[in-house]
């Protein structure tokens, strides 16, 4: 068997976790796989007699989702409906929806010894996840992905939903706990930030504007994704077309404008989430207008005109809330996100800074470029 690259998890727990799952044929190799900041996703390799068959391990990250059972209960109901929706459209359930494996003993995930919680999926072929775009294509695919999933998901009744992380969203309550987190100040850390403390401080009423429509009553409550990094989308190597949206951990009630703005924070960023030369860091008006015609389209009209005319406001409260985040799990000693570098997660909070100034900038062309398509 071929191990690659397993890091801080010990082989044996990898290899008894693989053992639990209803798969088929010898385990032929495994190793860690993608780019995610949450959760231990490993790739496997099983082969019965030629043929091979790859799954995604994972291990869930228990500090972060405090109930694996409510987390799965989430993603098996979201899987099903989905699944359901995909067939009566002549879709592949196994291509275009996340195909949870249980293990043999009928369960949808494995508590290990160690108090760890492991998950499979069924291996997605032929289809890719992208760090940044490298095609406009694929990002308006993307896009169309995206709203495709929130349209189906439309008919879902969210009221069995259990909120796994309440408040995600809740960009106002970040903010407040980002300002308890400053004043601690566990690492000491404070001192060398000022400024980027200072900068959401100033923006504070931006972080709020969204909520407060919602609370109004000026915005829908609907059933979203939220976390729609393009790595979280996959793309059919085939047909070019956004196939399946993945890592269903975070479906909840939600804004479908912070849809739409996690995914223009990540992927219509010129750079990386983590670029050190901030020179490179801007919002690609292009691709936004990919971005929003994609969506929409993928959508198919079940936006409100509120909806639909906010759609800046999420991409901006998205940006800074992300932002403001990184930079409380700078300032708490990096304990939320993965992180693969001395002060990666303040690299990432000036990336983000960096893109909201960018925007503050191209404020104007953005809102006529929703202009255009509402
Ligand atoms: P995280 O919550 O840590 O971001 P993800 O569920 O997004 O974890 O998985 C991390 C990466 O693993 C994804 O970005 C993707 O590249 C890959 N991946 C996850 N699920 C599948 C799947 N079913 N098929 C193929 N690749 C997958
Ligand atoms: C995390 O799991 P991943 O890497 O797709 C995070 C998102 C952040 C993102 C920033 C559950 O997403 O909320 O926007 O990192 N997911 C969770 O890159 O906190
Ligand atoms: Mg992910």
């Amino acid at each position: 068997m071929v191990v690659v690259m397993t890091r801080e998890i010990k082989s044996e727990l990898i290899e008894k976790a693989i053992a639990q799952f209803q798969t088929e044929g010898n385990v032929k190799s495994y190793g860690r796989y993608g780019n995610g900041h949450i959760n231990d996703t490993f790739a496997v390799v099983f082969k019965e007699d030629v043929k091979e068959k790859r799954y995604i391990l994972q291990r869930i990250n228990h500090s972060i989702f405090k109930d694996p059972e409510k987390l799965m209960f989430n993603i098996t109901q979201v899987t099903s409906f989905l699944k359901e929706e995909v067939k009566k459209l002549g879709g592949d359930e196994f291509r275009e929806v996340v195909t949870v494996i249980s293990t043999r003993n009928g369960n949808s995930f494995y508590s290990d010894s160690e108090g760890s919680f492991w998950r499979m999926y069924l291996f997605i072929e032929d289809a890719s996840c992208f760090e940044q775009v490298d095609k406009p294509e694929d990002f308006y695919q993307s896009a169309v992905a995206f709203g495709r999933f929130q349209k189906l998901l439309s008919a879902f009744d969210a009221s069995g939903l259990y909120e796994v992380i309440p408040d995600f969203h809740n960009t106002p309550l970040r903010y407040e706990r980002f300002l308890q987190v400053v004043k601690e100040d566990k690492c000491n850390r404070a001192k060398e930030v000022k400024d980027e403390i200072e900068f959401f401080i100033k923006r504070k009423e931006d972080m709020e504007c969204c909520k407060n429509y919602l609370d109004e009553g000026k915005l829908p409550l609907r059933v979203t994704h939220n976390d729609t990094k393009l790595n979280n989308v996959m793309i059919d190597n085939k047909t070019g077309k956004g196939l399946c949206v993945i890592d269903l951990d975070t479906v909840m009630p939600g804004l479908s404008l912070f849809d739409f703005g996690d995914s223009i924070r990540f992927g219509a960023n010129t750079a990386a989430e983590d670029e050190k030369d901030l020179s490179k860091v801007s919002l690609d008006l292009d691709l936004f207008e990919q971005y929003v015609k994609g969506y929409l389209t993928g959508c198919e009209g079940s936006l409100t005109d509120t909806e639909i005319s906010m759609l800046p406001h999420g991409a901006k409260t998205m940006t800074l809330e992300c932002g403001m985040r990184f930079l409380t799990d700078y300032l708490e000693g990096d304990v939320y996100f993965r992180i693969h570098r001395e002060e990666h997660n303040l690299d990432r909070c000036h990336t983000q800074m960096a893109l909201v100034l960018d925007m503050e900038q191209k404020w104007n062309e953005m809102n006529e470029i929703v202009a255009k398509y509402r």
